[in-house]
This record gives structure tokens, sequence and C-alpha cells, in this order.
């Protein structure tokens, strides 16, 4: 069972984001404020949530995939630019990470990678078994004396091709990547995420539910599509960034991470919508806007689902403070015994291990049920004895807001909440030293409907 959190423990958390808040408003750009008065750029809707990249051209169960290899830049939050390598859509500009690649069970799924670089590049697919290239089984290349230069087929460099093709069997979160000189070619941004629907609603599934609500295969993975989040984390050292922007070769004994990313962006950029204009290369953003689970609906609520991969080097343990997560799939798969045991398992850090996809089911409820007639057993603080960010309504009680004091700008807009996810390795949310970036976001809460949130 999934429980949710005393609001006191959430409350005690968020006085800390409160601050954090508060900090990042006075120390860094004025992007925090921007993300809610700018709008977005025309890309794929949703503002919040994963933003798929469907098949063109194909049949409804053959979808063709165009990704070309470019080169681009991309923003970090210490202001500097790293030059990168990625898959971009079709012919569009490039972009960082790759497009997420949607697609349903059972699908004969079909990858032209054409590569515009001056190295041939490949793609591999992790957990995707049978793969074709060029219609033939797609095979490691090496050199004449036998050492391996690929672990897969090639496009070559300048403006190669190659079409991989096959068939998704499975539903679940994976990974894509380059299987070429991968210390080089992942860690330079050639990777995206891989999102294989069920194409059926699951045996024992609930009546009047769609496919596109489970997880996976089992009728126990369902969530709601409203409240889907991608967590795509990486890693990037400047240094070999550099190195090969300028032809020049890099010694990977000497590779050091100094910047790591959610979605291809660091905090607090990584909260900014989906297509969000000053990140032209960045498309995703990485919110998590959910509404408050509600216990008594009927039928009943849905909770909603995180799709955590790492593509770095490291450990990522990630953090949703005063949230426990359902683990319900790891690496594409269900966590099942082998007759078909529920073997999900709740967990508080998301410990994701470098090449691994942890699907996570989670919900958010004030399992006391404050409000200001129920009043939190704490005395809450004068307002001078706070510090207060941009983010807080100026009451504990979800949907509630008051008044702040003067000079406070808030932007909260109907009393929601915003309680901060994070990598947990502290050292890694920085940008090269700058503190408090990096993999960061937060899990914003609305108040039940009908609210003044828009
Ligand atoms: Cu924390």
């Amino acid at each position: 069972m999934m429980r949710g959190n005393a609001v006191s423990h959430v409350k005690v958390r968020a006085r800390g984001l409160r601050r954090a808040a508060l900090l990042l408003a006075l120390t860094l750009v004025g992007a925090t404020m921007a993300t809610f008065t700018q709008p977005a750029i025309a890309v794929t809707p949703p503002r919040v949530g994963i933003a798929c990249t469907t098949g063109v051209g194909g049949g409804a169960t053959t979808p063709i995939f165009n990704l070309t290899t470019k080169t681009g830049y991309i923003s970090l939050p210490d202001g500097n630019t790293a030059f990168m390598w990625g898959y971009s859509s079709g012919f569009g500009a490039f972009q960082h990470p790759g497009p997420v690649l949607c697609v349903n069970a059972g699908d004969t799924v079909t990858v032209i990678l054409r590569n515009t670089l001056p190295e041939a590049a490949s793609i591999v697919f992790p957990g995707q078994t049978n793969v074709l290239a060029n219609g033939t089984p797609a095979q490691p290349e090496s050199t004449g004396s036998g050492a391996i230069t690929s672990l897969t087929s090639t496009a070559a460099a300048g403006g190669g091709t190659v079409t991989y093709s096959f068939v998704a069997a499975n539903p679940g979160t994976f990974l894509y990547e380059s299987g070429t000189n991968p210390e080089k070619q992942v860690r330079m941004g050639l990777f995206g995420a891989l999102i294989v629907r069920p194409s059926a609603v699951p045996s024992g599934g609930a009546a009047g539910s769609v496919a596109s609500e489970y997880a996976n295969n089992r009728a126990d993975s369902r969530f709601n599509p409203a409240e889907e989040f991608m967590v795509l984390l990486s890693e990037i050292d400047p240094y070999q960034h550099q190195a090969v922007e300028n032809g020049k070769s890099f010694n990977m004994n000497n590779y050091h991470p100094r910047y790591w990313l959610i979605n291809g962006r660091g905090y607090p950029d990584s909260i900014a919508d989906n297509g969000a204009s000053w990140l032209p290369a960045q498309p995703y953003g990485a919110l998590a806007q959910v509404g408050e689970f509600d216990r008594t609906a009927v039928p009943v609520d849905q909770p909603g689902m995180a799709r955590y991969l790492n593509v770095g080097t490291e450990d990522y343990p990630f953090h949703p403070h005063g949230n426990n997560g359902l683990v319900v799939a790891r690496d594409g798969g269900p966590l099942e015994g082998p007759t078909g045991e529920d073997l999900a398992f709740e967990k508080f850090a998301i410990n994701i291990g470098p090449g691994q996809t942890w699907d996570v089911i989670f919900k958010w409820y004030d399992a006391e049920n404050y409000s200001p007639s129920n009043p939190v057993p704490v005395t809450v603080p004068s307002l001078a004895d706070q510090s207060i960010g941009v983010f807080y309504s100026g009451s504990p009680y979800l949907g509630t807001k008051e008044a702040l004091p003067p000079g406070i700008q808030s932007v909260n807009q109907c009393g929601e909440y915003y309680i901060i996810s994070h990598n947990h390795a502290l050292f890694q949310i920085t940008s090269w030293g700058t503190n408090m970036t990096g993999p960061i976001t937060y899990m914003r809460i609305d108040p039940p409907t009908p609210n003044s949130c828009g």
C-alpha cells in the first residue's frame, strides 16, 4: 500500500525549500521568475509532462522515425554553454536530449539514422532484441585486425545512413544511445528515451480504461496519463566536450563530470515548460505537476508515474522529498515473480544505476487533512522568523493563500505546494561548483478542483 505523508513532515522540508528558493531567487538569473511569465514556443504539447515524438509514415503499427546526428550547444545554469552532439528529429534543429520516441508494444519500429558527424555513429536499443540494420541482423563492427570499433552497425561519417528496425515487444521505459565509441559519443549527448506503451488493456484491467493508462502488461500498473513524467539523468565533463569541439583527443583517464542534468537541463531551467523559448535546444522540462490524490473519488483516482532513466556513469540517487514511490518496473520489465506475483516495492530515494530505467508510480495527499480549521499541531513561526521564497502561498495549507509581508513577491497561483525533488548525491547538484543547480526539479501539487490555478 502507498500512503501519503504527514503534512508536518512536508512542511518542515518546505521551509528548507522556501529558503532554497529565496537563495536561488537572490543569487541566480531571473529564469525562475521568467518560467511563469514567458510563453512556451510552439512545440509538442503538453506544457509539462512527457512530450512524445511519434512515428511518421508507416502504418499504425509500423512507425518510422528519422533521426539525424547534429552538433549544437546547450545552456548550463552557471551561464556556461556546452558543445554537444545529439540526435535531432528528421531535419529538425539540434536538440538535447534526443526525441522521446513513443511507440506501442508489438509495433515494428523503424529508425532511419542519418549521420552528419565527422566519424561513424550508430544507435543501440538496450532491451530490444533481433534488431536489424538495413534488413540484416545488426552486428558489431571491427577493424581488419579484429578490434571492435562499434557495438552495432554504423552510419558512415559525413552523411551516411543506416536503417534499424525491431519489434518493440515489451511495454516499458528504455534508453536508446550510440553504440559507437560510447564513452565519447554517449557522453557527447547521443542518447534519448524510448517509451513503449501496452498495446491493449492488461488482463484484469479496469473496465473503461485504455491501454496507455498502464505502465506495462500488469493490471496494477495503472496511472493517470495526465501525470506522467520523464526523469532522464545525465552528466557532462566540459573538458571532454571542449576537446571534441576543437578536434582534439581526450584521455578518458581524466574523465570527471562537472555538470549533471535532468532531461538535458539544470535547475532552475529544469522547471521551465517544455519548449521554453530561452532554451531552444533543450525542449524537455522536468516539473512534475500533479493534483492532490483523491482517496474518496468515484470512480477511483489514479496516481502519477515517473519514468527514470540514467544514461550517466554513476549511480544517481534521485529523491522526491516527502513522498514514497512504488517501483513497478525496472529496465523495461515489470517487477513480478515467476508466476506473476507482484514484486513492486516502495522506495523513498530512487537509486538509478548507470544504464538503468525505473518506472515509479506515486501519489500525494494530505494524510492528516490539515486545513485552517484543523491546524497543524505546531506553532507556525511568525513571518519575521520565516524566510519566504517565490513559490510560497503564505499559508501551510494546500489551496489557501494568505497575505505575505510587504516586499515579498510570490508567483504562487492558488495555494499550490512545491516540493523539491533532486539528485541526493549532493556533489552532483552543482554546475561546475555553482551550488543548488543541476538535477533538481519540483513536484508541484495543485489543490483539488475547482481551483483558481486555471
Ligand atoms: Cu533532499
